[in-house]
């Protein structure tokens, strides 16, 4: 199909589970959709290896539960997890709650197939540990977002399944900085989000406030031990507590087509951010929440406000404090021009030298970082 498109100059665009959020999964000027989600084979879990070979339709339930029930487990996790799959969280190299201790997605990956702009099929799926091979060329399809190469099958490492239950303990903290206390051995999880968070998920899925009175921000962390809390702090453990992290998302999307501003900030900033993002006075809900170990917010934003500009005026605050227009949902359509604002120039130019190198006719996924 792909060869087909080549010798027509017809554009394609990649498509996994479709859960992406920059509009980098789409058809945005006719382009032909190319779904994955039928090369859902899973491979023979390696048990000595810890590795296991899988088609990239495979979702990230499916791979977490093949993994699962070989003794082992898959170390990136997302609320998406039934839809999403494996070669679209590759191509966005997606993150997830448990970056803090098993890495991105990238860090996963142990080897690919991919299908070429060209329809040349290209295997570096491999079946050791290590190699020293040369360049690795294909891992530039991690984060590629389908604009280099369509994404077949992937080789991935696996994990021990964690032994015993983990804990998971909410704690209420004035400033996001004093949650990175939690950023100590054998955490799984630290996850963060604000008292708007909090009293969404509480009125629209029936839940109780976990604590008497309000605070700014909350931390949630998934650990083997429970962290030493302070006695002036309030916490609570309980597993259900992931409740309200996970159920955000959708809780907010019901309020309305939320401005969705997925951005990391350097964690000596944290706090600033959120000031300066107050001080920005936008008239609408804004919702703050993310991976507070990598300093991950995703800015929601519900309300009339003219959402390219609460994107600029929140994306000019990024960019002053050193941080990053895009942490895990990658760069697609919605972040493209922001990501050429923000690039340096070089990389920029080596880049678009890497383009033109895999995908000469311009015919995968062009909107994509690109385009917009
Ligand atoms: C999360 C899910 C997508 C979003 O909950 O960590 O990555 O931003 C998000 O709503
Ligand atoms: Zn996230």
């Amino acid at each position: 199909m792909v060869s087909i498109c080549h010798q027509r100059g017809v554009p394609v665009v990649p498509q996994g589970g479709n859960t992406g959020l920059v509009g980098g999964s789409i058809p945005h000027h006719g382009e032909v959709v190319l779904s994955l989600r039928r090369l859902d084979r899973l491979g023979a879990v390696d048990q000595r290896g810890r590795e296991v070979t899988v088609g990239a339709g495979v979702t990230l339930a499916a791979l977490r539960e093949h993994a699962r029930q070989a003794g082992l487990t898959y170390g990136v996790d997302l609320a998406s997890r039934d839809s999403a799959t494996v070669g679209g969280t590759i191509a966005t190299n997606a993150g997830g709650m448990n970056v803090v201790v098993n890495g991105d997605t990238r860090r996963q990956v142990l080897g690919l197939e991919v299908v070429m702009a060209d329809g040349s099929l290209a295997n570096h799926l491999g079946n050791v540990v290590k190699e020293s091979m040369g360049p690795d060329s294909l891992r530039l399809m991690v984060g590629s977002e389908g604009s280099l190469g369509v994404i077949t099958a992937a080789r991935l490492r696996l994990l021990s399944a964690q032994s015993g239950e983990q804990k998971v303990t909410l704690i209420a903290v004035e400033q996001l900085a004093d949650g990175l206390q939690y950023l100590t051995p054998g955490v799984s999880a630290v996850e963060f989000f604000s008292q708007a968070c909090l009293d969404l998920v509480i009125e629209h899925r029936a839940l109780s406030s976990p604590f008497p009175t309000a605070a700014p921000f909350y931390v949630l962390i998934e650990s083997a031990a429970l962290p030493a809390v302070p006695d002036t702090a309030m916490a609570v453990v309980d597993r259900k507590l992931w409740s309200y992290r996970e159920t955000i998302t959708e809780t907010i999307n019901q309020q309305g087509v939320p401005t969705k501003i997925d951005v990391a900030i350097p964690l000596g900033r944290l706090d600033e951010f959120v000031t300066r993002v107050e001080r920005l006075g936008l008239e609408d809900d804004v919702y703050l929440y993310g991976h507070l170990a990598e300093g991950n917010f995703h800015v929601n934003v519900v309300g009339g406000s003219d959402a390219v500009e609460v994107e600029d005026r929140v994306l000019g605050v990024v960019i002053e404090l050193g941080g990053a227009i895009a942490s895990e949902h990658g760069i697609g359509v919605a972040k493209a021009v922001w990501w050429r604002r923000s690039t340096d120039p070089a990389v920029l130019a080596i880049n678009r030298r890497i383009k033109h190198t895999f995908d000469p006719g311009g015919i995968l996924n062009p909107s994509v970082f690109w385009g917009g």
